[in-house]
């Protein structure tokens, strides 16, 4: 007998709604949920294949604890003592910086790790914080902290109503789009070339998204920055400025005229290797559009100018006048944010409170670089302890991570590790303990992260598909426990860190005059909570004390948990609306267009304007069917040319004698690694592509069917020195690389 489920897919950023075949307790099929509000049906093939991600053998099933250097499978108990006994005598000894936590990606990608990251890292106190941030978006954040004075306040293009895209380092066709959560992101663009509105995208790469558009910029890898101010200055230069209902919102702009004058189109052709008619008619076009929205992404994200180019971005839309306005980019309005407070001077956004302590990198939104946690770990300094115990959630940073080999051994240095992992792989084999999240089917959902990120306002939960298997525990509840062994209250009752944060929650929502809940008593609130356990009483509370909720019955038609599971394909909110100035929390309470750091970084940028490559740079790309390190094993989703090839212009393939399908050894500064190359004009010549998350060949990890082809790890070509300044965040792309055909 078999039943349907419905299940939120957690597989990439686009949160479709599948329905789920269950039979017994095994998926054994997904489709599009055509009634879900916001995906209305759409599925890729990674969501297809959600049954055999799902029921992967290879998935820890139990808890593994090390004994006699071995990793064997024991109890839960087991496991938290283990946990305890490693890491409490570590921070005992030598304070809270000395315990790491790593974050990675899946944690933006599941109940637990929207609920849990912020009280380990607050209870343990440590600064030793990494998460794969630093590996992909931190500039975003830093440059929306300091134009608008919150971090995670990252406007997203109207992708539905816009008349003019441009996409700077997105291959939405691929990925599935990235801070811009939208179901079927290929069909969206599809859409705006069917309404009559342009596509411009700019990418060293021919994507099957530059494939799509109306123009299409090759740009060289890194240059971004430098393209993006010519297009500011020709704004200025040609009259094209109009801020429209923003005016009053914005300070600084002709600070920006003067700071950006010399970076003309004709000033940063050579270095873009883009024409100058070419940015001088982006510009244009930008402006003409009546309305437009520029998105960039990893590839503009992951070079040394991220942070400028992130800045730019947002720039451009608002001196076009597109910041906030329908067809521009807005500011979702999710249905767990908190209450919206009343706009005016905010505290503002700080860099810098503190430095990693080997190379004395700033922090960043309390992170310091996933490039800096091998050195924190293996380098002694006058400055204090390194890092001797490591705490690694969903995270694999030994092949996301620049320098792999570099971490690979510092992690055996380690006195102690713990991973909460499905997986056996690359990184979790160092662990000495490793507690396994159950599969998705058997974990509720919700997008804590991606709402706020998402291109209609929604809200959609669901609940576990399948029951938990016999041994099985909740990643909530592994996560509690981890919070409680590492913060000296091992053995206590898990439920108690969902009620810590209940009661604090509360008890400050009544102190503030904005709150529907002003005034009133936090536990007589607590007691009209909804949900079976913990994290479902945490959703409740944030949804009733949001800007959708019932205010614990003050807008009785308000969301809360009880009224979201009667409405299992979700809630529509609306379209993205206007809402400046409410967002703005910039201690003049306006949008800070120019703020020092970034003014300061500017001269950085102007000595780039007279860089010219000689030899070959790096770009990575991602496959649909793949996502990042950890999809390998998937029998279904590794067939055909979803492969680890070096992409080359045949031109230069042709100059250095390199034929299709041969090895080729590719050099960086960190190591080399020797791939088949890929001779195809889809790159531009001078750069060659390499996708990330390979090289499964690592002793002692246990993902069997990725073993089989391996592939290399690209980010061993890199020795993690390369950052951009400002957020920390890793240069993975437009990296400097010498090939040879291997003899
Ligand atoms: N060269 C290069 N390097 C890159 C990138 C690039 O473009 N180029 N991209 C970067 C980017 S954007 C990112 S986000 C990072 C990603 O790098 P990481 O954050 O390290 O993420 P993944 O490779 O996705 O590994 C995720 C880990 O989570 C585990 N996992 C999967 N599902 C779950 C779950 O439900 N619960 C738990 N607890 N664990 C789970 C997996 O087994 C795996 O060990 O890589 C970065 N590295
Ligand atoms: N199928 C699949 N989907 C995924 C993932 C995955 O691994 N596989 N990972 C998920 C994650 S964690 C993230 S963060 C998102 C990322 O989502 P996207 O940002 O859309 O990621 P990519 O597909 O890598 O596209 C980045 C593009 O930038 C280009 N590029 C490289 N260097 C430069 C440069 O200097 N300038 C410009 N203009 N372009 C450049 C590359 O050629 C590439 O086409 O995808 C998510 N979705
Ligand atoms: S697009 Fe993303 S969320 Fe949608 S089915 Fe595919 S992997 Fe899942
Ligand atoms: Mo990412």
């Amino acid at each position: 007998m078999s039943r349907t489920a419905l299940r939120i897919c957690p597989l990439c950023e686009a949160t479709c709604g599948l329905t789920l075949t269950v039979e017994g307790t095994k998926v054994t099929g997904a489709r599009g949920d055509r009634d879900d509000v916001f995906s209305k049906g759409f599925i890729c093939p990674k969501g297809a294949s959600f049954g055999a991600v799902d029921g992967d053998p290879d998935r820890l099933r139990a808890p593994l604890v090390r004994k006699d250097g071995e990793l064997r499978e024991a109890s839960w108990q087991e496991a938290f003592d283990a946990v305890a006994a490693g890491l409490r005598p570590v921070v005992e000894r030598y304070g809270p910086h000395s315990v790491g936590v790593v974050l990675g990606n899946p944690n933006v990608h599941t109940v637990a790790g929207g609920l849990y990251p912020a009280v380990l890292v607050a209870g343990l106190g440590t600064r030793s914080l990494f998460t794969a941030s630093t590996v992909d978006q931190m500039p975003k954040h830093v440059s929306s902290g300091l134009l608008f004075g919150d971090a995670n306040a990252i406007p997203v293009p109207d992708l539905d109503h816009t008349d003019h895209l441009l996409l700077i380092g997105a291959n939405p066709l691929e990925s599935n789009g990235s801070l811009c959560t939208a179901p079927d992101f290929p069909g969206k663009l599809k859409a705006l070339k069917a309404r009559g509105g342009t596509l411009t995208v700019i990418d060293p790469r021919r994507t099957r998204t530059a494939r799509l558009a109306d123009r299409h910029v090759s740009i060289r890898p890194g240059t971004d920055a430098l393209l993006l101010a010519a297009m500011t200055s020709v704004l200025f230069e040609e009259g094209l400025v109009d801020l429209g209902d923003l005016g009053p919102h914005v300070e600084g702009v002709e600070e920006v005229r003067a700071a950006l004058r010399d970076f003309t189109p004709d000033a940063v052709a050579e270095a873009c290797d883009v024409e100058a008619p070419v940015i001088r008619a982006l510009a244009r076009e930008l402006a003409a559009a009546p309305t437009a929205a520029v998105y960039g992404r990893i590839g503009s994200c992951t070079v040394p100018h991220g942070t400028l180019a992130s800045w730019l971005v947002d720039v451009l839309n608002i001196l076009t006048g597109n910041l906030d306005r329908p067809g521009g980019a807005l500011f979702p309005l999710a249905a767990t944010d908190k209450t919206p407070r009343p706009a005016g001077p905010g505290r503002g956004f700080a860099l810098a409170r503190w430095h990693s302590r080997v190379s004395e990198h700033p922090e960043a939104k309390g992170e310091l670089p996933l490039s800096a946690l091998a050195e924190e770990i293996d380098t002694a300094t006058e400055e204090g302890e390194p890092i001797r115990a490591l705490i690694a959630v969903a995270a694999n940073p030994v092949l996301s991570a620049p320098d792999g080999d570099r971490l690979d051994k510092a992690l055996d240095s380690l006195d102690f590790m713990v991973s909460l992992d499905p997986y056996l792989n690359e990184t979790s084999r160092h662990a000495d303990v490793v507690l396994p999240p159950p599969p998705p089917s058997q974990s509720p959902h919700h997008d804590f992260a991606f709402n706020t990120l998402a291109v209609r306002n929604q809200v959609r939960y669901t609940r576990p598909a399948v029951p938990l298997e016999p041994g099985r525990m909740a990643e909530s509840e592994i996560f509690a426990r981890l919070v409680l062994a590492a913060t000296g209250m091992h053995g206590a009752d898990p439920s108690a860190v969902d009620t810590l944060v209940l009661d604090q929650t509360l008890g400050k929502a009544v102190k503030e005059p904005h709150s529907p809940v002003h005034g009133r008593d936090p536990r007589e609130l607590a007691t009209l909570l909804t949900g079976d356990n913990g994290p479902e009483r945490r959703l409740d509370m944030m949804l009733r004390l949001g800007p959708y909720g019932d205010g614990f019955g003050v807008r009785p038609d308000g969301l809360s948990l009880r009224k979201l599971l009667a409405h299992p394909h979700g809630i529509d909110l609306g379209p993205l609306r206007p809402r400046l100035p409410q967002p703005l929390k910039t201690r003049s309470g306006r949008v800070e267009l120019l703020p020092r750091p970034i003014a300061d970084d500017l001269p950085r940028l102007r000595e780039a304007l007279a860089q010219r490559p000689d030899g070959l740079v790096l770009v990575g790309r991602r496959h649909l069917r793949s996502n990042n390190s950890w999809m390998h094993n998937v029998p279904a989703l590794t067939g055909g040319s979803n492969r680890c090839t070096v992409h080359i212009h045949p031109e230069d393939a042709e100059r250095l004698g390199v034929r299709d399908g041969a090895p080729v050894r590719v050099k960086g500064a960190g190591g080399e690694v020797t791939a088949p190359a890929e001779v195809t004009d889809g790159v531009r010549r001078g750069v060659v592509s390499l996708p990330h998350g390979w090289g499964h060949d690592r002793p002692g990890t246990r993902m069997s069917h990725a073993a089989t082809d391996p592939g290399v790890n690209v980010n061993q070509l890199l020795d993690g020195s390369l950052l951009d300044p400002l957020s920390g965040n890793a240069v993975l792309n437009g990296v400097p690389v010498e090939l040879a055909p291997v003899t």
